[in-house]
């Protein structure tokens, strides 16, 4: 029988993912903890839960279906607190995860972001604003600028910021904005994304084939199927951890990369060598269809139909040493492996490893002169946020423990007993989001379809670039008003 959730107790980015042209993330400190306490009172009226995003998306369709024209104006707003807001707020339960509780700075090093020693301690590459204490973030998005700003200004008012009554002072604020025109679902090294995000029972009620269906305690915490439920305090049911990374992407280098090494291959132009080369480090085309299926050529009809996109899963690949069709490597693999470890000869429940994925693009389009320079010249890339009931089994271990494993997911099966054809077979990094502190070489195996043994080395400078984040904790509306609204400062 499915899990019966409740919809208004749940904030909306969590399950139904708030509606977005651009979304705008205020982080700040809490300078004045019992004045916040009375001010954020004030706020929880106006934070959307997921049962007001089933709502909303209900509406965008109807407009859509009607063909009307323009958006539909819109505007929604989540609340999160890093563990340093907790403790902030007096509020000293623990939440029964480390990484949230050490905050993202101090896992910076572990995630493989690149960083200096000083006075003994790890200091990343990271944006200064992201070197400092965040206490919380305050995300807006909406169909337009003026939608999300005019909402963000209300807000502002309610904590009294730039006042002598303030309760929170801004950190840094940063606006994501989905691209323009016919690449707007695509992220800026130009491949579809959103598409891949696990169904959470009783609320995803008709999953897509191929999407596996989770019980709501792997991504809500204190629910039906979470691990650590009974670590954690009452108030913690039906919120969720946000990991929010800011990642900026090189995309001329990337293109570059691709120019310079396209896949040989009989009938093959060197332009759709490099796009092939393309879809194989990333484990789909740009139009989203995926080389599990459509190994060598893209498929847009593929791309558009959610009955199909998303119906792969690797089976027999990884134990047959198969890269054929999708190199071990490959991100969308090494990030869900599916078969590979849900398959013989593990037969693993990784359910506690999935995340899902609510990101927006930041920046500007690729210019003329940096088309030309082959060379960054403008910041843009993926704010990247993901909700899990665990940020230790969820986002940590994934990045580290798959995207900068050269020897996953080899390793996990080959842990059961030695299998010959993977003898020796070092998949490599995800050559998208795998690091490894910027130093050494990094190779991937298995691009070539045609010679699946032999490696390519990545540039040095990843493609990818973390300049900052944090670990967020998601309280349910109930925990807002029984916890936080009348939690006593320290
Ligand atoms: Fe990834 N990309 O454009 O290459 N990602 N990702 N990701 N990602 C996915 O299936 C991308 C990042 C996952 O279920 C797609 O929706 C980029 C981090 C997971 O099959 C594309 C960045 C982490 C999936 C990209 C980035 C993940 C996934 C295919 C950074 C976690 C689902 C579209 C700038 C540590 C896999 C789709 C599945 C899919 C890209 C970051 C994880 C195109 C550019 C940091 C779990």
């Amino acid at each position: 029988m499915s899990t019966q959730l409740d919809l208004s107790n749940i904030q909306g980015d969590i399950l139904g993912g708030l509606p977005k042209k651009t979304e705008t993330y205020y982080f700040f400190q809490i300078s004045d903890a019992h004045r916040f306490t009375t001010n954020i009172a004030d706020l929880i009226p106006l934070i959307t839960t997921s049962q007001q995003i089933s709502k909303d998306r209900e509406v965008i369709k109807e407009h859509k279906r009607q063909k009307k024209p323009g958006m539909v104006p819109m505007s929604a707003v989540n609340l999160a607190f890093s563990q340093v807001g907790l403790t902030k707020l007096g509020i000293t339960d623990d939440l029964a995860d480390t990484a949230f509780a050490a905050g993202q700075r101090s896992d910076a090093q572990n995630l493989g972001d690149a960083g200096q020693q000083k006075d003994g301690k790890f200091v990343p590459d990271w944006e200064a604003a992201f070197l400092k204490d965040i206490h919380g973030v305050v995300f807006v998005a909406g169909d337009c600028h003026d939608s999300v700003n005019k909402k963000l200004d209300q807000i502002k008012h309610l904590f009294g910021v730039g006042t002598g009554h303030a309760s929170i002072v801004e950190v840094t604020h940063i606006l994501g904005d989905v691209r323009p025109g016919h690449v707007s679902a695509h992220e800026h090294f130009g491949f579809l994304d959103g598409i891949s995000n696990p169904a959470v029972d009783g609320f995803d009620l008709k999953p897509f084939p191929g999407q596996d269906s989770i019980k709501p305690g792997n991504i809500l915490t204190k629910q039906d199927g979470d691990r650590r439920a009974a670590q954690r305090p009452d108030w913690a049911r039906d919120g969720s951890f946000l990991t929010f990374r800011y990642l900026f992407q090189l995309v001329p280098e990337f293109d570059k990369f691709l120019a310079d090494n396209p896949i040989v291959l009989p009938g093959l132009t060197r332009e759709e060598g490099s796009e092939l080369l393309g879809a194989r480090l990333v484990g789909r085309w740009k139009s989203g269809a995926p080389i599990d299926i459509t190994p060598l050529k893209d498929d847009p009809e593929l791309a558009k139909d959610s009955q199909r996109n998303n119906d792969f899963d690797f089976k027999g690949e990884l134990i047959n040493g198969d890269q054929t069709r999708c190199p071990f490597a490959a991100h969308v693999r090494k990030t869900y492996p599916r078969e590979d470890l849900e398959g013989p000869p593990l037969n693993a429940n990784i359910d506690n490893r999935r995340i899902i994925r609510r990101g927006i693009q930041f920046g500007p389009e690729v210019t003329q002169q940096e088309k030309q320079a082959q060379k960054t010249q403008h910041g843009r890339g993926l704010l990247f946020a993901c909700y899990s009931a665990s940020i230790e089994d969820g986002f940590q271990f994934i990045q580290e423990s798959w995207a900068n494993s050269p020897n996953f997911p080899v390793n996990a099966v080959t842990s059961q007993g030695p299998i010959p054809q993977l003898n020796g077979v070092v998949p490599g990094f995800d050559a998208i989001i795998g690091q490894n502190g910027g130093g050494g070489i990094r190779q991937i195996n298995g691009t070539n379809p045609s010679d699946p043994t032999t490696n390519i080395t990545l540039p040095d400078a990843t493609f990818v670039v973390p300049k900052g984040g944090e670990y967020f904790f998601v309280p349910s509306i109930a925990a807002l008003k029984s916890k936080f609204a009348s939690a006593s400062s320290a």
